[in-house]
């Protein structure tokens, strides 16, 4: 979609599994400072089947570990809840955006600047894999697509 890439989903699959038909796009990481100890991953999930598909899991090199948040707004505080699936409906899609779901990539072993893609792998409820390549984006430039990644429901 304009200026983004299309990501390229690789779907590596058992052949005795029915691969889902999930794409990814629109997937970004604000560019964070590079004392962060965390950065957010966000994207459209893209289901075309006509069954629901789990995301139960993302992995990212270079991170101690990755997790599923909901960011929710709970008395005036915000918190992030780590949630054990993100649930993608069927025929439909999910976006992952800031003040909503997102992919919280935790303990940066190594800092990652504009213009760096990091490859992040979602694992889905059959066992099917996509590899998504995530760009980092700077936050001035991230603050001009935003109204353009909103635009967006169906
Ligand atoms: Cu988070």
């Amino acid at each position: 979609m304009n200026s983004l890439k299309h990501l390229l989903a690789l779907s590596l699959a058992l052949p005795t599994i029915s691969l889902a038909d999930v794409s990814v796009k629109e997937a970004w990481i604000p560019e964070a400072p590079p004392t962060a100890q965390a950065m957010g991953a966000f994207m459209t999930i893209e289901n075309s089947d006509a069954q629901a598909v789990k995301v139960i899991k993302a992995s990212a090199p270079n991170f101690d570990r990755v997790e599923l948040h909901e960011s929710i707004e709970e008395n005036g505080m915000h918190k992030m809840i780590a949630q054990p699936f993100l649930t993608i409906p069927a025929k439909g899609s999910l976006e992952l955006k800031p003040g909503g779901y997102h992919i919280m990539l935790i303990g940066v072993q190594q800092p990652s600047k504009a213009g760096d893609v990091i490859p992040i792998e979602l694992t889905l409820d059959n066992g099917q894999k996509i590899m998504v390549n995530t760009s980092v984006y700077k936050r001035k430039d991230m603050m001009h697509k935003m109204p353009m990644m909103k635009g967006k429901s169906e």
